[in-house]
């Protein structure tokens, strides 16, 4: 069985998880917490991270290397273009989502949704005001300005990797009660209301509130 191990809030598992939907493939989702790991937990994820993944041929750690290998082992309903030059620029825009994204997004939503859910903690709305001062405007401006033109996708006419890794972010920063500005970033704005509309999010977005309910 294919098993993705993390909690699904984590916009990393989600991303792993929203491509097996895609790709049609059934899988398990242990909702390992990185913060109390299961004993061996590093057999799996030698950094503890997750999402950590298993299937009958490989131990994997890393969600782009895991959406890689699920990309050639599943061909089937691509989310990466073949051509060398697009595929490149789907990748540095998986890369943005992964690295930049996160770094400004991440932290908001630790202080919105899990200090106050995992650390009975109130959040540091001086710290969030800060990020969104500071850090915010530069990647809303990068991505915005990929989107010119209000393209629907990121990458040309198809969903891409690069959109789950985008929006995966995004749907945690709408559980942080924050909206993107449509007046300062209309096209992001525009993006992240069509994809997730798409029944592919809708539905994560969906199961997590359950969650939340619980
Ligand atoms: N680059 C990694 C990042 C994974 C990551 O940072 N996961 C977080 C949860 S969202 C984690 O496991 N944090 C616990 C830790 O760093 O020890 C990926 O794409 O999978």
């Amino acid at each position: 069985m294919t098993t993705v191990y993390g909690v699904q809030f984590s916009p990393f598992v989600r991303k792993v998880l929203l491509v097996l939907q895609v790709k049609g493939v059934p899988y398990s989702n242990p909702q390992v917490n990185p913060m109390d790991p299961p004993k061996d937990f590093e057999r799996v994820s030698p950094l503890g991270k997750i999402p950590a993944f298993e299937d009958d041929k490989v131990l994997l750690a890393d969600s782009a290397v895991i959406c890689d290998y699920l990309e050639q082992r599943y061909p089937e309903n691509p989310l990466c273009p073949s051509d060398l030059v697009e595929r490149a620029r789907v990748k540095w825009l998986e890369k943005y989502a992964d690295t930049e994204v996160v770094s400004a997004l991440g932290p908001i939503f630790f202080e919105r949704v899990l200090k106050p859910l995992v650390l009975q903690q109130m959040p540091d709305e001086e710290k969030i005001s800060n990020i969104m001062s500071q850090s915010i405007p530069s990647i809303f401006d990068y991505l915005n300005n990929q989107l010119h033109g209000k393209k629907k996708f990121l990458h040309g006419n198809e969903l891409t990797i690069a959109d789950i890794a985008t929006t995966t972010h995004f749907i945690n920063l709408s559980y942080s009660k924050i909206e993107v500005d449509a007046t300062k970033w209309p096209n992001l704005a525009s993006y992240l209301k069509q994809m997730t509309e798409l029944p592919l999010f809708k539905s994560f977005i969906e199961s997590d509130q359950l969650l939340y309910a619980e």
